[in-house]
């Protein structure tokens, strides 16, 4: 039998999606797509989960879209149609980019090796992105003729401004996991050592945390980027006013009160 295309792991509160192609170094293929697609599903609607993390098996977190894969491989035959990529990105990562956004839980990248291409827009795309520090991020796809997708355009200039955005998606240099994260791209690099017990204890501490008020961050902090401080300020309180109903909030403050470790249960 063949290996799943994506593993899925769960560890107390915590579910690990590994994309598992690594001789092509997880680069997506439609299948790829299809098995991350249902393992989404899956962590969306299981209750136990309240952190999701996402990684690659062997040395790299994903290569990107596998430019071998027929749907997209350039048809080199002369005068042969050109191959319509677009079609890919409406299909596929448009959907993942807006679901991994939209995931109920907060959603942790551990970039484990390199990525390129829509596998670094992926990492970035992720609420929190911690990398070990051998990996590496390649804004592949001017070397190939394209502009970053996958989210990558609209993520790069809000994380890193417009100069280190251009330069790094023209030159298509590899930046280092420290480099990375010295320029804002990225929250942490983690010795190769410490990645993986990094990993898990910040998403075992995210997962014990109130989640629902963890994506709602999120959410209140996505859409700032688009509202003056007026805007922000309503939108703020209209999220208050939803928390401050919750289970959460009334466990939070009863802990703080009486100085004891809280314990969340929303969702
Ligand atoms: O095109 C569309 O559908 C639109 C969507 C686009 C989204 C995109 O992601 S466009 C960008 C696509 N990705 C790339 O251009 C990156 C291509 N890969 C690389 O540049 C390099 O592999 C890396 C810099 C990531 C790593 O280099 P290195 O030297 O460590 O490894 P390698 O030897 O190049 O790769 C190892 C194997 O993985 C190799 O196969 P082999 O020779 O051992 O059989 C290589 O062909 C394969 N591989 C790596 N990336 C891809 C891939 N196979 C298919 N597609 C890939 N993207």
């Amino acid at each position: 039998m063949s290996e799943p295309l994506v593993l899925s792991a769960q560890v107390g509160a915590v579910r690990t999606l590994t994309l598992n192609r690594p001789k092509a170094l997880n680069s997506f293929t439609a299948d790829m797509h299809e098995a991350l697609a249902q393992a989404l599903s899956e962590a969306e609607t299981d209750a136990q989960v309240r952190c999701l993390v996402l990684t690659g098996a062997g040395r790299a977190f994903c290569a990107g879209q596998d430019l071998a894969d027929p749907a997209v491989a350039p048809n080199l035959a002369p005068g042969a149609r050109p191959t319509d990529v677009g079609n890919v990105i409406e299909r596929y990562y448009k959907p993942l980019v807006l679901r991994l956004r939209a995931m109920p839980v907060p959603v942790i990248a551990a970039v484990n090796g390199v990525c390129a291409g829509a596998g670094a827009s992926l990492a970035l795309g992720c609420d929190i992105v911690i990398a070990a520090r051998s990996a590496s991020f390649i804004q592949a796809f001017s070397k190939i003729g394209l502009v970053p997708d996958a989210g990558g355009t609209w993520l790069l200039p809000r994380l890193v401004g417009r100069a280190n955005a251009l330069a790094l998606a023209m030159t298509g240099d590899k930046l280092t996991a420290e480099a990375a994260q010295q320029m804002g791209l990225i929250w942490k690099c983690v010795d190769d050592a410490a990645f993986a017990d990094d990993v898990s204890a910040t998403a075992a501490r995210l997962a014990a945390m109130p989640v629902k008020a963890l994506v709602a961050t999120r959410a209140v902090i996505d859409a700032s980027m688009q509202l003056g401080l007026a805007d922000a300020l309503s939108l703020e309180g209209e999220w208050q006013s939803r928390l401050s109903a919750s289970r959460d909030y009334l466990e939070g403050v009863a802990a703080f009160m009486a100085k004891r470790p809280a314990h969340f249960s929303d969702r």
